[in-house]
């Protein structure tokens, strides 16, 4: 038998299956079918047989051909199989359990702001949202930031192409929620008491496992007669207790900001290592998750007077302090998350969106 009779063969073998399905009307006239067609004493079995009976120079090309005559075959009993199941059930069980559609929930992020709002309010601050696209006024200058400050460089900020104001500025993509410090003491006529925690959307240049383009910041202000730093100690000790747990504690740093003096880097204690450093007593392993007892979540001081005035507050009447933490960072840090990309919260992944 040569090459092409044999590949006629097969494909006339097909063409016999597809008539034979045609007029199939039940599962078991199908499943006979398939016994007839691909069972160990089927068409198909007999016809791969007689592959011996082909030219050895030609046998390679064939065996390709007799694959996929197989394949054509099983796929078309398996959607024989298919139709038929879905066109002739004409009953419904109705005992039988329901399937659940899948529900979403919150993104872990809106999530981290939620809590961190619970906890700032149970004290007396009341959220507010400012604009995410803002003056170079609130965002730099009315923060006791001059346009020509080297300062001004660390933000790394995305300029919008709009017309120039001539008081406010450019506008700018808000490179952190201090914009909200003045704006607030405008909203309120200048009149302290003040407790404001205010979260939204920053936007900077960078991009790596810590830092995102687009990222969630939160900012505490508090302006009242009276407050020093001690309030301000007080109010973080309070929110490390509140959001990572009994026995947290908060460590201020000396650092420079220019809308705060002093100012300070805020760190919190370390679930795993408990602010030791170490995972054991004898302090000879180090915790991989701190390194050093601390975890750095963001910056912090007493409002700088220039600042008060920018809102229209007397310095020497009122005092005030501020922070401004990330979000993200804030929440990665969480017992039992231990995330060390925060690029993941944002990669759209359902298969990490589901675990939180
Ligand atoms: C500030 O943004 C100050 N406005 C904070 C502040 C407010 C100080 C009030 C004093 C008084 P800093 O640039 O360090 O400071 O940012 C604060 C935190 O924001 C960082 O510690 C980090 O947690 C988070 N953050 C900053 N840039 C990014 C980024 N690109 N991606 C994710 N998180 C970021």
């Amino acid at each position: 038998m040569t090459a092409t009779e044999y590949t006629n063969k097969l494909q006339e073998v097909v063409k016999n299956l597809q008539e034979a399905l045609t007029k199939a009307e039940t599962n078991q006239e199908i499943t006979e079918l398939k016994t007839a067609y691909l069972g160990k004493k089927g068409h198909f079995k007999a016809l791969s047989q007689q592959i011996k009976d082909i030219p050895r120079t030609e046998k390679k090309e064939i065996g390709a051909v007799l694959n996929d005559t197989k394949t054509q075959l099983e796929s078309l009993i398996e959607s024989a199989l298919a139709t038929q199941t879905t066109t002739t059930q004409s009953w419904v069980d109705l005992t039988a359990p329901g399937v659940k559609p899948k529900l979403g929930h919150m993104h872990p992020v809106s999530q981290a702001m939620e809590e961190i709002t619970h906890i700032f309010e149970q004290i007396g601050f009341t959220r507010v949202r400012y604009p995410e696209v803002d003056w170079d006024w609130y965002v730099f200058e009315a923060l006791n930031m001059p346009k020509s400050h080297p300062a001004r460089d660390e933000w790394e900020t995305f300029f919008v192409d709009a017309p120039t104001d001539e008081k406010m500025g450019k506008m700018v993509l808000t490179t952190h929620t201090s914009n909200g410090q003045v704006r607030e003491m405008e909203r309120l006529n200048s009149k302290p008491p003040i407790r404001m925690i205010n979260i939204a959307r920053c936007y900077r240049r960078q991009q790596d496992a810590t830092h995102t383009q687009m990222f969630h910041q939160f900012e505490g202000l508090v302006v009242d007669k009276g407050i020093t730093i001690q309030h301000l100690k007080g109010t973080l000790d309070y929110f490390a207790e509140q959001f990572y747990g009994p026995g947290t504690k908060s460590r201020i740093r000396p650092f420079h900001f220019q809308f705060t003096e002093p100012s300070f880097e805020v760190d919190f204690s370390c679930h795993i290592c408990h602010g030791t450093g170490y995972l054991d007593t004898k302090e000879e392993q180090k915790c991989r998750f701190c390194k050093s007892g601390w975890h750095e979540v963001g910056g912090a001081g007493m409002v700088h007077p220039n600042v008060l005035k920018a809102g229209g507050i007397d310095p020497d009447e009122y005092t005030g302090f501020a922070f401004g933490w990330g979000v993200e960072r804030t929440y990665t840090l969480k017992e039992g998350l231990n995330l060390d990309d925060i690029r993941l919260l944002y990669s759209g992944d359902l298969r990490f969106l589901t675990q939180f």
